[in-house]
């Protein structure tokens, strides 16, 4: 009985710990030419990385490569930019955004399992 609550409770402390607590690695893309460019895997229910910075007014090209099989990784969508796409399995997948203003740009897939940001500064 003793086993099965403190299971219970290690179970609880995870949740939190993953919606709550957990913060996904930022990288900042920092090249200074027209168009920046940053890969992100697509593994364990999290894009690597999760969070972008870039600046203002630049292109950005995101190499997506998914690892994860599940049809829960196959869809990226960034509803701020009103793009999706279909990531091929073990396959680089180029997804090409415009040059965004200032602000925040969330990308997830369709259930929100994975989920990211890109920082425009
Ligand atoms: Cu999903």
């Amino acid at each position: 009985m003793l086993l099965i609550n403190l299971i219970g409770l290690g179970l609880i402390v995870l949740i939190i710990w993953w919606f709550w607590l957990y913060k996904p690695q930022s990288t900042e893309v920092t090249d200074n030419t027209d168009r920046s460019e940053i890969t992100v895997i697509v593994e364990n229910g999290t894009y690597q990385p999760a969070h972008i910075s870039l600046q203002e007014d630049k292109p950005l090209t995101i190499n997506f490569i998914r690892k994860d099989a599940s049809p829960c990784a196959a869809t990226v969508l960034f509803p701020d930019l009103e793009i999706s796409a279909d990531l091929p399995i073990n396959k680089e997948f180029s997804v090409q955004l415009p040059a965004m203003k200032k602000g925040e740009y969330a990308f997830h897939c369709q259930m929100k399992m994975y989920s990211g940001t890109i920082v425009v500064k």
